[in-house]
């Protein structure tokens, strides 16, 4: 993307009422240094969480207002329909059965397998180009030293390794202690949210004077359903239910949502107390959709699953000056596009022979072009999807038995009505597209 380009279109914009009323488009100028990147992920959040996805008993204010002040997807997929494939897939820029992630890496039977430091991921590139980087919160890709974020470009790492940990002990589901500042293991006082907060603010204070990449993996509304208040539930070695004790489950998710939005809001607060809000590039989004304690709104399924409910997610990107405010992007995107689309963003050059399988958003952002139609898969376990256009083809193996079904997502969000046998030639070619992809990530 040439940002010039893309700002000499928008100084035409910044003149319309429409836009100057948020504010927008007052100082057109090129920016003077390259933009910070703040990437921020919840763990587990739904299509319907959110207030302004139609949410209505959960309050987001600071999330919504991120997503009103810039550009929020009504069609965008987690390439996984759970945790760690999702993140192999948003840190390699490629599809995560490509470098040996296609599943969960479970305490229990997958401690050893990680996202080998080989992979080229996103962090290098910035640490590479001179930016100060950083992760904060939940890994979940490799236990081992080897895997440690510090081996993957980020120079500080505080939070934690497994795919969940009690919000206040940090212990993890197999009664392991978690908590970890780079490779080292450390006691650190605190609610999670709340930690992966204080350290966003500590970098952002300490790095205000030079770009820097900031991904902030959050916890939340991930179980154990625990608000700050609650009593640790998990001790070390011991007996527990990984869900947490707490009963009202509901109440308990709406807490630790509104956590994580008071988090967003304490970032975008020291965000514009220093002055760089136009200087800084944030996405949101989800790793996978909600469980059965969440809401994927109007969406069939939940988390683990090819429906849409597994893996349509929350997500909007917001840069003031960049990207004008209140657009709604209904086409299909992926977290796959985020990895290019940040190099576009600070304009750092893709590596030689580096084949992303996403697609750069930035022009799509800041203009109303359609993105191009093209075609999306997931494969998790025994189930495979195909993307292209309005529709979607669905593999469902359950035993010996193999169901395809085919559905319009336009007029059929809630994949209830399988047109399959309406279009025989359709279905062909999108088995022979899903089949070719297979082959060529199996490589
Ligand atoms: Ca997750």
């Amino acid at each position: 993307m040439d940002r010039r380009k893309c700002l000499q279109a928008l100084s035409i914009f910044g003149s319309s009422s429409f836009l100057s009323q948020y504010g927008w488009g007052k100082t057109n100028s090129p920016q003077k240094r390259r933009p910070n990147i703040i990437i921020i992920l919840a763990d587990d959040m739904g299509y319907g969480d959110l207030s302004c996805y139609g949410g209505e008993t959960i309050q987001t204010p600071h999330l919504d207002a991120l997503a009103a002040g810039g550009a929020r997807f009504s069609d965008f997929h987690s390439s996984g329909p759970v945790c760690s494939p999702t993140r192999a897939g948003l840190l390699t820029g490629r599809y995560q059965q490509r470098c040996g992630i296609p599943e969960v890496l479970t305490v229990a039977g997958r401690r050893d397998q990680g996202l080998s430091p080989e992979e080229v991921t996103f962090s290098k590139l910035f640490q590479e180009a001179g930016y100060k980087t950083a992760c904060f919160g939940k890994w979940h890709l490799g236990y081992r030293p080897e895997f440690n974020p510090i081996h993957h470009g980020f120079g500080q790492f505080r939070g934690y390794l497994s795919g969940n940990v009690d919000y206040i002990s940090h212990i993890d589901q197999a009664g392991v202690y978690d908590w970890w500042d780079g490779a080292a293991q450390i006691h650190e006082e605190g609610y999670v949210t709340r930690l992966i907060t204080k350290h966003a603010l500590r970098f952002i204070e300490e790095n205000q004077d030079n770009p820097f990449l900031l991904y902030l993996p959050h916890e939340a509304p991930h179980y154990p359903y625990q608000g700050p208040n609650d009593n640790a539930d998990r001790t070390v070695g011991g007996k527990f239910d990984n869900h947490g004790s707490r009963q009202d489950v509901k109440g308990a998710y709406k807490i630790m949502i509104e956590e994580l939005d008071d988090s967003v809001g304490e970032v975008m607060e020291k965000i514009r107390r220093l002055h760089l809000e136009r200087d800084t590039f944030v996405f949101f989004f989800s790793d996978n959709g909600a469980t059965q304690a969440g809401s994927n709104g109007p969406l069939r399924g939940f988390k683990g699953s090819l429906w849409e409910g597994g893996h349509r997610v929350p997500a909007f990107a917001y840069w003031p000056g960049i990207v004008p405010p209140a657009r709604i992007i209904r086409d299909p995107a992926i977290s796959l596009d985020i990895f290019p689309t940040l190099l576009s963003a600070a304009e750092i050059k893709r590596p030689a022979g580096f084949n992303p399988d996403g697609i750069d958003l930035l022009p799509f952002l800041c203009f109303t072009e359609k993105i191009p139609n093209r075609t999306l898969y997931w494969w998790y376990k025994r189930q495979k999807a195909v993307r292209q256009g309005d529709w979607k083809l669905l593999v469902q193996e359950n035993g010996n038995a193999e169901t395809v079904r085919l559905f319009n997502l336009q007029h059929d969000l809630a994949e209830k009505n399988d047109v399959s046998s309406q279009h025989p030639d359709l279905m062909k070619t999108l088995l022979n597209s899903l089949n070719r992809w297979l082959e060529d990530v199996k490589q």
